[in-house]
């Protein structure tokens, strides 16, 4: 009785530690970028310290993306969308030359803005239209 028990344990426990090994996979990829994505896409640089272009548009309603390509050798820099005080998503950080991106939306026609969390002097706004 108690050796059955005390076979079962791994196979209760096998389904966890593969869900765990698929979080922290999923966690430590940045292999998104090339994935599928329906929605609208901004490419956004990151550019001797500076956003490059400081301005964006992106359409109302539709799944929203920005893809940051770092272009400063050796600097971190992300980029995380925001409202006001509310953060709609961010990226991770990377290291250049390097890209990343960040996922989030749909969003109402509104200004919102965008920064990097290493650079917080880093700012643009993102535009959504009708
Ligand atoms: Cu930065």
């Amino acid at each position: 009785m108690s050796a059955a028990r005390r076979r079962a344990r791994p196979v209760v426990a096998a389904p966890a530690l593969l869900a765990l090994a698929v979080l922290v996979g999923g966690c430590g990829s940045d292999t998104s970028i090339d994935a599928p994505f329906a929605g609208a896409t901004a490419e956004l640089r990151a550019d001797n310290l500076a956003f490059e272009p400081a301005e964006l548009t992106l359409p109302a309603g539709v799944p929203l993306r920005i893809v940051l390509d770092n272009l400063d050798e050796g600097i971190p820099h992300n980029v995380r969308v925001f409202q006001g005080e509310r953060e709609l998503g961010k990226s991770q950080i990377v290291t250049g030359p390097a890209r990343t991106e960040v996922r989030f939306g749909p969003l109402a026609p509104a200004r919102y803005q965008f920064t990097c969390d290493v650079h917080p002097n880093m700012i643009g706004t993102l535009v959504v239209t009708p």
